[in-house]
């Protein structure tokens, strides 16, 4: 059976990006066609100047907003990364396999490493090395298929690149996973910066949905949103990227392609009403479902447990694997 893998960090509200480019598609198909682990990845949070007891407030926020928008923890495995010690334990082996260059490479850091300087912080060693533990962590479980949004791909080319290595030079450890994006919606971008992507670790807020957001204040934001000064509703990503953006929102709540959809507006003000409403009912019945879970602390804590007693049993043999495959000797 097909296996799946993925994650996502506390670093932040989750977002409306974080939904459509990942967290739906897990909850409405991936659970039921394929054996599939959804973590919160909160050593990843730990990589920027960052707030322990947030991080901590974050992560039970995360895992209930997974288990709000439709994770079964009947059907998939829901758990904290820091609770399975084996990402760690392979982190280290892939850092040994992957070469300073590759991880210089990576947009993320690049993106990051700016905008820690110009907050005046230090630029975290984990930071640069964060692509080895999120290999680790698709790669401990055998993962085929990583469904992300766009601004993982890259990560997930490194991950596959590094298996295909160390199964060449070690021999066959590790299974080979692919990436898979949503068909619309795989990058969300912010509403008021709309050549940039929709991110929960932001620190300007008011381009940024949060699933929690009350309705009243998706609705202002979406208002508020930067579209351009040409008349006419057309779908041009390129050249028009926030009429674009907000067609493609909407086209992920309705089904419906961005350009047909193009087609039914010729004002700016319409189509944002109907952004603001679809969202809306998009975010409702998943606000209603974090505040009966909210206010039942335990069953969270309970399907983060199983979760990762049930995670650990199948990465441990693994991981196992590749220690001995690299050359550590066994512990008798
Ligand atoms: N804007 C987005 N559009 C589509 N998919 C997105 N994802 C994130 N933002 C968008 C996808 O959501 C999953 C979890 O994301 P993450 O926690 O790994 O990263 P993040 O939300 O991008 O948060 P960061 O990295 O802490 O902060 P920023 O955004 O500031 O860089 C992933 O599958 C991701 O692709």
């Amino acid at each position: 059976m097909t296996r799946i893998f993925s994650g996502v960090k506390p670093t932040g509200h989750l977002t409306l990006g974080n939904y459509l480019g990942a967290i739906r598609r897990w909850a409405d198909e991936d659970q039921h066609r394929a054996e599939s682990l959804f973590c919160v990845v909160d050593l990843h949070a730990l990589t920027m100047e960052h707030d322990p007891a947030r991080v901590r407030r974050l992560s039970r926020q995360a895992a209930s907003l997974m288990l709000a928008a439709g994770l079964d923890p009947q059907g998939c495995t829901v758990f904290v990364q820091s609770h399975v010690d084996e990402h760690a334990r392979l982190s280290y082996l892939l850092e040994c396999v992957a070469t300073d260059g590759e991880m210089r490479r990576m947009i993320q850091y690049k993106e990051k490493v700016v905008r820690a300087q110009s907050a005046g912080q230090s630029v975290r060693l984990s930071l640069l090395t964060y692509p080895a533990l999120m290999a680790a962590d698709i790669l401990a479980y055998g993962a085929d298929e990583v469904p992300v949004g766009e601004d993982q791909a890259q990560h997930v080319e490194l991950t596959r690149d590094l298996a295909e290595r160390f199964n060449l030079r070690y021999g066959r450890t590790f299974v080979v996973p692919r990436v898979t994006l949503p068909t619309v919606a795989a990058r969300v971008m912010d509403l008021q910066d709309p050549t940039g992507k929709m991110g929960k670790s932001h620190d300007s807020t008011a381009g940024i949905i949060y699933l929690l957001d009350e309705p009243a204040v998706i609705t202002k934001k979406v208002t508020r949103a930067v579209t351009d000064s040409a008349s006419g509703v057309e779908y041009e990503p390129s050249e028009r990227p926030g009429v674009a953006n907000l067609l493609e929102i909407l086209s992920s709540c309705t089904g419906k392609e961005p350009r047909t959809l193009a087609e039914d507006y010729d004002s700016y003000g319409a189509l944002k009403r109907d952004t603001a409403e679809a969202v809306v009912e998009l975010l409702r019945p998943l606000q209603t479902r974090h505040a009966e879970l909210s206010a039942d602390p335990g069953y969270v804590d309970g399907v983060l447990k199983d979760g990762a007693a049930r995670a650990r049993a199948l990465a441990r043999p693994t991981v196992d694997a590749a220690y001995r495959a690299i050359g550590l000797l066994p512990p008798t």
